[in-house]
C-alpha cells in the first residue's frame, strides 16, 4: 500500500431525470462503491462522493412538459434515487446533489478564477429566437423536418429517425419545441467559453504524467483528441434552469450542465463536512474516478483544464477508470427512456447482492460485454449457491455437529499458502483496478474450500452429534482449516456482497471488516440458527426477470 492512504473516490453523477438502469449502474456507481468498500477493508482514508445531477435541457424538457418546476423535478427524482442507491447497499460517505448552495459556491469561486486568470472568452454565435416564448431555442428545443429523411419530429441537435447529427441551421420549416409556432428567427448571441487551447499544454503536461494509472480507452480517446487540438469550449447556455452566469450581460444565461456537473465532486463535498478540505486541497490525497466511457472527454480534458486554469489548489484527478458498455441484447436494459429494467424494478426481482456480485462478475472492464439472462441465472445458481453459499453452510454446519469450541480449533493461516497467495491476489487486483479479476480470486477461494471438503471427506469424522472418537485431533485441524476460508469468504465478499457477508462475519464477531484481520485468530464463532446465505434463482424470479425480455 503506497504511503499516503488520502483518497477520494468519486463516480459519474447520475442524471436526476429517470431512474438509472442496471447498465448505467454497473458501469460507475457500482464499481465505484465496490472499489471504496475495498479501500475501507485495505485501511485506506477514503471518501466516496457522489451526487444527482441535476441541471441540463433533458430536465428543463422534462420539467415543462409536466408543468412542474425544474428544481421539483429534479429533487424528487433526487430523494428516489437516493432511496433505491442505498436499497443497494451503495456506502456514499455523502450523495448530494448539483443544485445546491455548495455547489453554486464552489462552481462561482472556479469561474472567477479562471476569468482573473485569463482563461474565459466570449465568444458570438448565431442561435434561433423564438419570438413568442421571448427565448433563445437549445438544439434540443427546436424541431423541424430532417433535411436527410424528411422525417417530420427531427430536433436540432440529432434526427430521430435517421439518427444523422443536425445543427438547427439545417432543419427545414422549423418551429418551436416549446410553442410549437414558426415565429423563429436566427440572432446573434454572445457566450461564454473556456480557452481550453491556452491550457493545452498544461492538460498535456498532466495526462502525460498521470496517463499510466488510466483505464486503457481513457489513455487513447485523450491522447488522441489532444492530438487533434483542443478548442474554446462554451461554459454558458440559453437557458434558464441552472446557475445564473455571475458577469454582467450574461445575467439571463446559466452554466452549461457539464461544467457544474464536474465542479459538482467539488461542491457536494462542501456540504458533506468542513473535512473536505483535508482531501480535496491536499496535493497528497490520490482522486480515483470511474465514469462510463461515453464521460471521458469531458474528465480527463474539461475537468482537469478548469482546475488548472482557476489554479485554486485543488487535487487534480489521480486515476480515471471508464467502464465500456454492458450490453443485454433481447432485454430492455440500458436504454435512457421509456420502460425497461431499472435499478427500481430489478430489486423486485432479486435482492442487491445478488446483482451486485453478478453485474460485477460480468464488469465491462475491457470490452463491451452482454448480459444475458443464461449468464445471470447460472452466476446466481452456479456461482453464488453452489460454489459459495453451499461451501459456507457445509462448514458451518459440520462444525456445529462437531461440537467443537472456536477456542478448540487451529486455524493458523500460515499453513494455507494457496489461500494467502489468492487473498495477496485478490489485493494485487484491486490496486490495479481490475475489480472484476479480484472477485474470480474470491471465488478461487471458495473452489480452494470445496476441494478441501471432497479431498479430506470430513464427514467421515464428523457425526450428527459429535466428532467420532479418536478423530479429535484431526477434526480441530481439518475443521480449523475450512473454518478459515469461511471467515476469508465472508471479509473479502463484502464489498460485493455486503448482506451476505454481514451475516457471515457477524458469526465471528466481526463488526467491522478490514483485511488485515484475518491474520489473526478467529475469536468467537456463533452457530445459532444456520440459514444458506444464498438461494437458487427461483422459477418466479425468472418469470418476472422475463417479462424484461423484448418482445
Ligand atoms: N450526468 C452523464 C451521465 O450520467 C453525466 C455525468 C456527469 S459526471 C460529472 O452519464
Ligand atoms: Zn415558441
Amino acid at each position: 500500500m503506497p504511503d499516503n492512504k488520502k483518497m477520494i473516490i468519486t463516480s459519474a453523477l447520475p442524471y436526476s431525470e429517470a431512474i438509472p438502469h442496471i447498465g448505467n449502474f454497473v458501469g460507475s456507481i457500482l464499481p465505484a462503491d465496490v472499489f471504496y468498500r475495498y479501500t475501507e477493508l485495505a485501511g485506506y482514508d477514503s471518501i466516496f462522493i457522489c451526487g444527482s445531477d441535476q441541471h441540463g435541457t433533458p430536465i428543463e424538457i422534462r420539467a415543462l412538459k409536466e408543468g412542474v418546476a425544474p428544481e421539483r423535478l429534479a429533487d424528487s427524482v433526487h430523494e428516489r434515487m437516493k432511496e433505491i442507491f442505498g436499497k443497494f447497499e451503495c456506502r456514499f460517505t455523502y450523495y448530494g446533489k448539483t443544485h445546491s448552495e455548495s455547489n453554486k459556491k464552489a462552481v462561482y469561486e472556479i469561474f472567477g478564477a479562471l476569468e482573473r486568470n485569463g482563461y474565459i472568452k466570449s465568444v458570438e454565435s448565431v442561435m434561433p429566437y423564438c419570438n413568442i416564448d421571448k427565448r433563445f431555442l437549445t438544439d434540443r428545443y427546436i424541431e423541424g423536418k430532417c433535411p436527410y429523411c424528411g422525417f417530420e419530429g427531427a430536433r436540432g441537435d440529432q434526427c430521430d429517425n435517421c439518427g444523422r447529427l443536425l445543427t438547427p441551421g439545417e432543419l427545414v420549416d422549423p418551429y418551436c419545441g416549446l410553442c410549437h409556432n414558426k415565429d423563429i428567427e436566427f440572432k446573434k448571441t454572445m457566450n461564454l467559453a473556456i480557452e481550453l487551447d491556452k491550457l493545452q499544454p498544461d492538460i498535456l503536461e498532466f495526462v502525460k504524467g498521470r496517463m499510466g494509472s488510466w483505464s486503457k480507452n481513457a489513455a487513447n480517446k485523450t491522447i488522441s483528441y489532444l492530438g487533434q487540438g483542443l478548442e474554446a469550449r462554451e461554459i454558458t447556455r440559453e437557458m434558464k434552469w441552472g446557475f445564473p452566469v455571475p458577469k454582467e450581460g450574461f445575467e439571463d444565461k446559466v452554466f452549461y450542465v457539464w461544467f457544474d456537473a464536474v465542479i459538482g465532486y467539488i461542491g457536494i463535498s462542501m456540504e458533506w463536512s468542513d473535512k473536505w478540505k483535508d482531501y480535496w486541497k491536499n496535493p497528497e490525497t490520490r482522486l480515483i474516478q470511474f465514469m462510463g466511457k461515453d464521460n471521458i472527454e469531458f474528465h480527463t480534458m474539461m475537468w482537469p483544464g478548469l482546475l488548472i486554469g482557476a489554479n485554486l489548489g485543488y487535487v487534480l484527478p489521480h486515476t480515471i477508470y471508464a467502464y465500456e458498455y454492458l450490453t443485454a441484447k433481447g432485454l430492455k436494459f440500458s436504454k435512457s427512456r421509456g420502460v425497461g429494467l431499472n435499478m427500481e424494478n430489478a430489486l423486485e426481482i432479486a435482492d442487491a447482492d445478488y446483482w451486485r456480485f453478478a453485474l460485477m462478475y460480468l464488469s465491462p472492464e475491457n470490452s463491451d460485454t452482454d448480459f444475458t439472462i443464461a449468464l445471470f441465472v447460472d452466476i446466481i445458481n452456479k456461482v453464488m449457491n453452489d460454489k459459495i453459499g453451499n461451501y459456507v453452510h457445509r462448514v458451518l454446519t459440520l462444525l456445529k455437529n462437531s461440537k467443537l469450541r472456536v477456542e478448540d480449533l487451529k486455524t493458523d493461516i500460515g499453513q494455507m499458502p494457496k489461500a494467502i497467495k489468492l487473498r495477496e491476489s485478490y489485493v494485487n487486483n484491486f490496486e490495479g483496478f481490475r475489480i472484476r479479476e479480484a472477485l474470480r480470486d474470491l471465488v478461487a477461494i471458495a473452489d480452494l474450500g470445496n476441494e478441501m471438503i471432497s479431498n479430506k471427506k470430513p464427514w467421515e469424522i464428523v457425526g450428527k452429534d459429535g466428532v467420532l472418537p479418536g478423530n479429535e485431533e484431526n477434526a480441530r485441524s481439518m475443521l480449523g482449516s475450512l473454518v478459515r476460508l469461511v471467515y476469508h469468504i465472508g471479509m473479502l465478499m463484502w464489498p460485493f456482497a455486503p448482506e451476505a457477508s454481514k451475516k457471515i462475519l457477524r458469526r465471528f464477531g466481526v463488526e467491522k471488516p478490514g483485511i488485515s484481520l484475518l491474520d489473526n485468530e478467529i475469536e468467537a464463532l456463533d452457530l445459532e440458527g444456520l440459514e444458506p446465505i444464498f438461494t437458487k434463482f427461483s422459477e418466479k424470479q425468472l418469470k418476472k426477470l422475463e417479462k424484461f425480455e423484448e418482445s
